[in-house]
């Protein structure tokens, strides 16, 4: 029988809580099936490179891991992975860094993937790649002589050609995504993006017959949108123990919770989203002392200048507003620094009046679907989204804002706040129609009966 091998730069353990969208969706796809995970397994070892693959069964998935050295992490995943190709993907050109010793270790790293990858399957198990940190794998698989099915789905956007042709080899880069059969993006705007690089980079190069036609082998791109399970995140929000934790959240006089939920990322929009709140408590001052904004933002690639500068600059602003507004009765803005467990997340949300997701840039944002997911469907909390996160694509129902824009998110705010229940009622209805139209297994089925090449199914 044809097992699903599924590659990612970091396999999680499934068993346990996560924080990052991937290691949610790819540990969700896998559960059901005599599946394989192939990837990093977080540690940093002396003579990684030299290391074989280690082989362990958790949550019904068999997990198969190797270390990097110091140098594999520093190269391939903060230098090349995280230093460039994330801000670029992210429209960040600004803060994108470009060097050769980073892009070489990218390289060996896909390679010496590829060469254990290529030792553990099957002539017809299908393979599975995610995400940037791997767009050249399927093209070391091929030249290892692997000629499996191999798909790769893209988390992240895919910025116009005007950016990503800034990327120093980009030529070499994207032409590797041609050893895929699928590739998989989340929105038809980031589908259109990489159709329009193939063309401009193709009719500079010379002509081509078929933009995604690369010797012998047919690559196709289409739209995948990305979901969550539904079902265990309405379970999760109904327990006993979620209603305990909402009736402590709702006690006192504050009456509106908005909460935000994410790594802490400068994509993910959270200084601006902490100067929307200012200014809503500037323009509504009524609502102040009945509103605090909750937000959770665990750190994550510490390391990176980019990020150590975003943490300080959000401890400075929610300082600034809790001293400039804040009284002994109240604290408006709550910052977390960790991963919360899901269930715990679930009961958060189900207690917030407005759920809050206002990224800059973002592939999909499973947080925007979770939340409304949570919500209690007599009494449902409104959802304010940002038009640059994939999920706007389709959640139409939604406070769409602009989140440059302060007064704009400031306004949805209190709209969000003040909107009557039938309102509220009736737009959680249609969201939550959406978020179960395109939840985690229909991407699945979808990306994999195109990577098996079923003609009957289309994403
Ligand atoms: P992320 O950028 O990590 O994912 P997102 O889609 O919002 O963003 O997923 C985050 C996941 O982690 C959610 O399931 C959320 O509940 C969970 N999470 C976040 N903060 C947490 C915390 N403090 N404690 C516990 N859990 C937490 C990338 C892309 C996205 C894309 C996903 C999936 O950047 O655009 O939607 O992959 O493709």
């Amino acid at each position: 029988m044809s097992r699903l091998v599924v590659v990612s730069n970091r396999v999680a353990d499934p068993s346990q809580p996560q924080s990052g969208g991937l290691a949610v969706a790819v540990g969700d796809a896998l559960q059901n099936g005599n599946g394989i995970w192939f990837g990093w397994n977080g540690e940093i070892q002396e003579g990684a490179e030299k290391s074989g693959v280690t082989l362990e069964r958790s949550g019904g998935v068999t997990l198969a891991t190797q270390p990097l050295s110091q140098r594999e992490y520093d190269t391939y995943y903060l230098g090349y992975a995280n230093r460039a190709l994330w801000p670029v993907f992210h429209y960040r050109l600004d803060l994108a860094e470009f060097d050769t010793a980073a892009l070489d270790g990218y390289r060996s790293v896909n390679q010496r993937f590829a060469k254990s990858i290529a030792a553990l399957v099957d002539d017809d198990d299908l393979i599975w790649i995610h995400d940037y940190h791997l767009i050249p794998l399927a093209a070391e698989l091929r030249k290892l002589g692997v000629e499996n099915r191999i798909g790769f789905f893209l988390h992240i956007p895919f910025p116009p050609p005007e950016i990503v042709s800034a990327v120093p080899d980009h030529v070499w880069l994207f032409d590797t995504l041609h050893a895929y059969d699928v590739v998989g993006f989340q929105t038809e705007q980031d589908a259109s993006n990489f159709k329009r690089y193939v063309e401009q980079t193709a009719d500079s190069a010379g002509p081509v017959t078929h933009p995604f036609r690369n010797g012998t082998r047919k690559m196709t791109a289409h739209t995948f949108p990305i979901g969550i399970d539904v079902d265990s995140f309405v379970e999760m929000a109904n327990t006993k123990k979620a209603s305990d934790r909402i009736r402590r959240l709702t006690r006192g006089d504050v009456r509106n919770h908005i909460i935000g939920v994410e790594r802490l990322d400068y994509s993910k929009g959270l200084p601006d989203r902490f100067r929307s709140f200012r200014r809503f408590l500037e323009k509504y001052p009524d609502q102040r002392k009945k509103t605090v904004l909750m937000q959770i933002a665990p750190p994550t690639r510490g390391e990176l200048a980019a990020y150590a500068e975003i943490r300080t600059e959000l401890e400075q602003l929610s300082g600034a507003i809790n001293g400039a507004f804040g009284d002994f009765d109240w604290t408006p803005v709550r910052y977390i620094h960790r991963s919360v467990p899901r269930d715990t997340l679930a009961a958060l949300f189900r207690g917030s009046k407005v759920g809050l997701v206002t990224p800059l840039r973002d592939g999909m944002n499973l947080v925007a679907k979770e939340y409304v997911a949570a919500q209690d469907a007599d009494d449902p909390g409104v959802l304010i989204l940002s038009r640059f996160a994939g999920a706007a694509a389709d959640l139409e129902e939604a406070l769409i804002v602009n989140p440059y824009d302060a007064d704009e998110v400031a306004k949805a705010m209190h709209l969000a706040v003040t909107m009557e229940a039938d309102e509220r009622i009736d737009r959680h209805k249609r969201l939550l129609a959406r978020v179960r139209g395109r939840d985690i297994s229909s991407w699945q089925t979808a990306f994999l009966a195109e990577l098996r090449g079923d003609a009957t199914a289309k994403p």
